[in-house]
């Protein structure tokens, strides 16, 4: 005898014209009855978007837990996590040994380009040692145009050197570093004593082949929820947690979520925002978020790291969202609350994730870029080897006595959000991606002209590296 509410469901099926395959009555019986009704629902929209309409096992076997396919590999490995490590030194010591740190770690990755042999200290040159050839590495504190002369400032632990640049090219790529940005760069002595640049290199990363997942598992990318703003799409959100767990053949080959930040939108995080809000209170938007997000199946581990929006320290880097403010995420145990910036192996695939606040500096300060095109911005990171080169602009950075923003190891994928602008990019081989946001254009962004692009989830085939996106709302397919 079958119990009543799978035969309803059975019926439900067949009015719609579908067949059931008899493997998929076992299933069909382990299925928590409480879901049942809407269970078939959904697996008859979806096969009958696809045109299919034999429910198999296969469609059924994901919305019982002990019946997934756990052939499918969901390997993670944390490489890297702020949370512990953040210290909180203050004062002029603490930047003092940051940026000390900084310069040793990007010379480390400089030591790997012959050039490095050349490297002498800034103090050497400036007490009048200079070969023919010689190089001098450091970060760029100061930058001028002069009428046809372009001046550089260069320190290192040893000192402090001004350059001048007289080449139209080399003035180009001396435009286009950040300030506090590590370079090296081979200098000659000019006439009247001072010292005249004829290479900058930057640390950039190597043209490099991904790492790929050995079975076909897809990663998703998201980030800026903002729950809690008026903006925040709630509807179209829970389409996309719906989705994971629907028998779309992509969804069900899905094994990891990733959230890069801006979860909640925040209390004062800027001027009037209560306005804005639909929940006033962080721990009602963190428990409404957490709702949200704990409908997605247990088989999928999710990564959540925080954004400028979410409780915790607000400089970089920033340790996971406190635990007081979401015990239900903290304590799943396919959940992963982790630090801004995360770096993470999913599969094999080394995956850095960072909220992404220094693109709003790296915008604002090099000629070109814009919010329309935040991958473009993104590469300016990959290409400096620091996830945040700016120091003393809009985003604010710990003095902590090691710089974790520093991108010692080359991810193959990139990600951020912030921007609420989804881009995708290929760069010498790192798959970058701003996974956009689910929050529509807020007033602030209609007065500054960012046109965002919420409601999209980011996919990646991790066996082929193959990524492309699915549109959550109304006006798409
Ligand atoms: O940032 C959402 C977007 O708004 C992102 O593109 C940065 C931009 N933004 C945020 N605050 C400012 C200010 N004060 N000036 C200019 N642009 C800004 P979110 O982190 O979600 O608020
Ligand atoms: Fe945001
Ligand atoms: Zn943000």
């Amino acid at each position: 005898m079958l119990r009543e509410e799978v035969s309803s469901a059975i019926t439900y099926a067949l009015s719609k014209g579908f067949q059931i395959h008899p493997d998929a009555f076992k299933i069909l019986e382990k299925i928590d009855i409480k879901e049942l009704q809407s269970i078939i629902k959904q697996v008859v929209r979806e096969k009958a978007k696809q045109n299919m309409f034999l429910i198999n096992q296969s469609d059924l076997k994901m919305f019982v837990e002990s019946e997934i396919d756990d052939s499918m590999e969901n390997n993670h490995v944390i490489l890297f996590d702020p949370t512990k490590k953040v210290t909180s030194a203050e004062g002029i010591e603490g930047f003092h040994a940051l940026f000390k740190d900084r310069y040793s770690k990007l010379l480390k990755i400089m030591m790997q380009r012959s050039q490095s042999k050349k490297l002498t200290p800034i103090s050497n040159v400036t007490n009048g040692k200079l070969d023919d050839e010689t190089y001098i590495a450091g970060l760029l504190m100061d930058r001028r145009i002069d009428r046809d002369v372009t001046k550089i400032v260069i320190d290192d632990p040893t000192g402090s050197i001004e350059l001048l640049i007289f080449n139209k090219e080399i003035q180009e790529t001396a435009n286009s570093l950040q300030i506090d940005q590590f370079a090296m760069i081979s200098i000659a002595s000019g006439k009247n004593g001072g010292f005249f640049v004829k290479e900058i290199l930057v640390p950039d990363i190597p043209e490099h082949i991904a790492n790929r997942s050995k079975s076909e598992t897809y990663a998703v990318f998201i980030s800026d929820l903002h729950v809690g703003s008026k903006f925040f799409m709630e509807k179209e959100f829970t389409e996309f947690v719906s989705w994971l767990s629907s028998p779309d053949p992509v969804a069900r080959k899905v094994r990891f979520v990733l959230v890069g930040g801006d979860i909640i939108d925040g209390i004062g995080i800027f001027p009037n925002q209560d306005k804005e809000l639909l929940l006033l209170d962080v721990d009602q938007q963190m428990a409404k978020a957490a709702e949200l997000l704990d409908k997605i199946p247990k088989h999928i581990k999710v990564f959540i790291i925080p954004g400028n929006h979410d409780p915790g320290r607000r400089a970089l880097p920033q340790p996971a969202i406190p635990e007081k403010h979401n015990m239900h995420l903290w304590n799943r145990e396919n959940f992963f609350m982790l630090g801004n910036p995360s770096m993470l192996e999913l599969n094999g695939i080394k995956i850095l994730m960072f909220h992404g606040q220094s693109l709003d500096d790296v915008v604002g300060s090099t000629p070109g870029l814009s919010y329309a095109q935040p991958a473009k911005a993104m590469r300016v990171l990959l290409k400096t080897r620091h996830l945040s080169p700016i120091y003393g602009k809009r985003t604010p950075i710990a003095p902590e006595l090691e710089d974790m923003m520093v991108i010692s190891e080359v991810p193959d994928i990139l990600h951020s959000g912030h921007i609420h602008v989804v881009e995708l990019d290929m760069y010498k081989g790192t798959l970058i991606v701003n996974s956009g946001a689910w929050q529509s254009q807020t007033p602030f962004q209609a007065s500054v002209g960012i046109s965002p692009t919420p409601g999209i989830a980011i996919i990646v085939n991790l066996a082929t590296m193959k990524v492309f996106t699915k549109n959550f709302t109304d006006n798409s397919s």
